[in-house]
């Protein structure tokens, strides 16, 4: 039988080399989420064993629609090293991934410990600063297609991400209207509201969701609250560039 740090090291090798694979549960049809995110520390501690920072969470399945799509009534999340963060302005090189897609995301960042189970109140006064941010998820498997516990083995699809310009916390981030266009036609329009009604509500669950893995939010963490609209699936020569309303804009262009 095969276990959990052998599962990692293959999700681990797949996304360090950009190449998919079947779905684990193809073979382990009983793979508990459990033991998915079991299989998720694994492959992180892969990352860092090779000299990657830890550097905060990712939230997903944030909307009702990604809900709906993988048939959930709950948030995932992941893991984010500072080997995933790219340059806002810079290039992201499509070589590296298998078949990323970007989604526009409000960024968090830690200013002060926080665990457990939090109020909105709690949650706000541990943010130091809030940013536009777009991640890129890419997930490992063929035909980016998975169960929730193949997603969350796979580090719930977190490849990479980009922030913007930091605001201060005080900054009203639970109804900006959001555009995200391509070489300046409008691909994705959306309100950060659809991030569970109001982002800062992902921050409680991220909480509430680490601490229960024995980890917590530190300072200096970044927490991406989850997307705002559904995915663009990236090709070479695009200019992506989303604007945050109030907020700011995060842009990049795909190189091959
Ligand atoms: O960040 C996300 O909401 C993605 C979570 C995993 C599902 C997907 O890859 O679309
Ligand atoms: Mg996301």
């Amino acid at each position: 039988m095969t276990s959990l740090s052998e599962l990692a090291a293959i999700v681990d090798e797949a996304a360090r080399t950009a190449t998919a694979i079947p779905q684990l549960t193809d073979s382990l049809p009983g793979l508990s989420v459990q033991d998915a995110y079991a299989i998720q520390a694994f492959s992180i501690a892969r990352r860092r064993a090779r000299g990657e920072r830890r550097t905060g969470y990712k939230m997903g399945l944030t909307s009702r629609a990604k809900m709906q799509q993988v048939g959930v009534s709950e948030v995932v999340w992941g893991r984010l090293t500072d080997a995933m963060r790219l340059a806002e302005g810079g290039e992201l090189s499509r070589a590296r991934f298998v078949h990323p897609r970007a989604e526009p995301e409000i960024a968090y960042l830690i200013g002060k410990p926080l665990e457990g189970e939090v109020s909105a109140l709690e949650a706000l006064n541990a943010v130091e600063a809030v940013a536009p941010a777009i991640e890129i998820i890419d997930s490992r498997y063929r035909n980016f297609k998975f169960s929730l516990s193949d997603v969350v083995a796979d580090n719930s699809s977190s490849s990479g991400f980009f922030v913007g310009s930091w605001a201060p916390r005080s900054t009203d981030v639970g109804n900006l209207g959001i555009v995200m266009d391509v070489d300046g036609r409008p691909v994705q329009i959306g309100s950060s509201a659809a991030i569970l009604g109001n982002p800062i509500r992902s921050l409680i669950s991220a909480a509430r969701l680490v601490t229960a893995a024995g980890e917590r939010l530190e300072p200096g963490d970044i927490v991406l609250a989850g997307a705002a609209t559904a995915a663009h699936p990236l090709t070479p020569g695009e200019y992506v560039r989303t604007s945050f309303q109030s907020l700011g804009i995060v842009a990049f262009s795909v190189a091959a």
